[in-house]
């Protein structure tokens, strides 16, 4: 596999052509190419500044309506991907935009989605007859084929980053979506009532689990950052991720979600983490302060609200300029459920 591909001369070659048509492709011609000594990827190392992407959200707000677009979204395109819809060979990201008064209409999907809050006073969103209002940094998750549609009761434009696995069932040819019939659907459980349930360090007794996603679906950010400041007392840094928490569902202790991972992370001023990599290219979204992520080298200075991909296998070493706190997502339960994923810590 690490060897050179044998030479080809004018027999091969012809030898190639003739098996062309007949569906047949000579191994040794392409092995190198199929299996790598190292992940081998498109995506590259980029960053999207979020004033940016919300000025464009802003013209695009008076171009077309949410009800008419379904949803306003710019996706974040990984350009060594484009044409693809991807920020990551497996994942996809995007912003959505909602006006005051707009509805998103309610619609289903086999496609996971998650959402992380970037500019909320008003927005909500509606999963399995339940309505969540969403604030700034909150986690919320839309599992595979449940009803979801969102609004905004406030005076503002509302804005979250969307992590779905579209690149990953469109992979596996697995997707399927339908429309509601009416643009809402109805909510049939009060506010609050999934985390009374779930989400309070118990459960129904005879609660049995019915998908493989959290039934918690909006992690609130004030919840998760005070267990990150609780914890900072303590001192116990990761060389590598500095303090790092995973979004789990509270059923199992695994994921939140069956193909994406997520976590939120605190970076002290001044901290400079080790190198590290992994298989699961990740997407990074600045939450508070700023630092500056060097992938492979090349620095990526972030703040708030601003998007980053490390590719698979990249080196990332992240520093914070000030206090600083991450929010990222990658397929990492999917490959861990696949036996494929890896990690290396340092520079070996
Ligand atoms: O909010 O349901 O960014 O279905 C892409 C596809 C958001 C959504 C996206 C979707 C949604």
């Amino acid at each position: 596999m690490t060897r050179d591909a044998p030479t080809d001369n004018v027999e091969r070659q012809a030898f190639y052509d003739a098996i062309e048509p007949e569906n047949l492709r000579a191994l040794w011609s392409v092995m190198g190419a199929i299996i790598t000594p190292q992940p081998r990827s498109d995506c590259v190392p980029v960053k999207w500044g979020y004033t940016q992407v919300r000025e464009r959200l802003i013209e695009a707000g008076a171009l077309i309506s949410a009800r008419e677009a379904e949803r306003r979204v710019l996706i974040l395109e990984n350009p060594g991907l484009r044409g693809t819809s991807k920020a990551t060979t497996s994942l996809y990201c995007g912003v959505q935009c909602v006006m005051p008064g707009e509805v998103a209409p309610a619609h289903r999907h086999t496609q996971s989605a998650l959402r992380f809050v970037l500019e909320s006073e008003g927005g909500y969103t509606s999963v399995g007859g339940e309505r969540t209002d969403m604030h700034y940094g909150d986690f919320v998750i839309t599992p595979s084929w449940e009803w979801h549609d969102h609004g905004n009761t406030g005076d503002a434009p509302v804005f979250w980053l969307d992590g779905l696995d579209i690149p990953l069932v469109q992979f596996l040819d697995a997707s399927f979506a339908e429309g509601y019939a009416d643009e809402r659907q109805p909510v049939t459980a009060p506010p609050g009532d999934t985390l009374a349930r779930y989400g309070a360090n118990m459960l129904p007794l005879d609660y049995a689990r019915a998908a493989p996603t959290s039934p918690i679906f909006n992690y609130r950010y004030a919840r998760s950052r005070e267990a990150l400041e609780s914890l900072r007392a303590r001192d116990e840094w990761d060389p590598c991720h500095g303090l790092k928490m995973r979004y789990v569902n509270p059923l199992d202790g695994g994921w939140a979600m069956p193909t994406i991972g997520a976590c939120l992370q605190l970076l002290p001023e001044g901290f400079s983490t080790q190198p590290y990599r992994s298989t699961d290219a990740t997407v990074f979204v600045g939450v508070e302060g700023r630092g500056r992520a060097a992938i492979e080298g090349h620095p990526y200075a972030w703040g708030p609200r601003d998007v980053f991909i490390v590719p698979s296998w990249h080196e990332v070493v992240h520093e914070a300029t000030e206090d600083a706190v991450l929010f990222s997502y990658s397929d990492r339960p999917a490959q861990e459920k696949l036996g494929l994923w890896r990690e290396r810590r340092g520079n070996r």
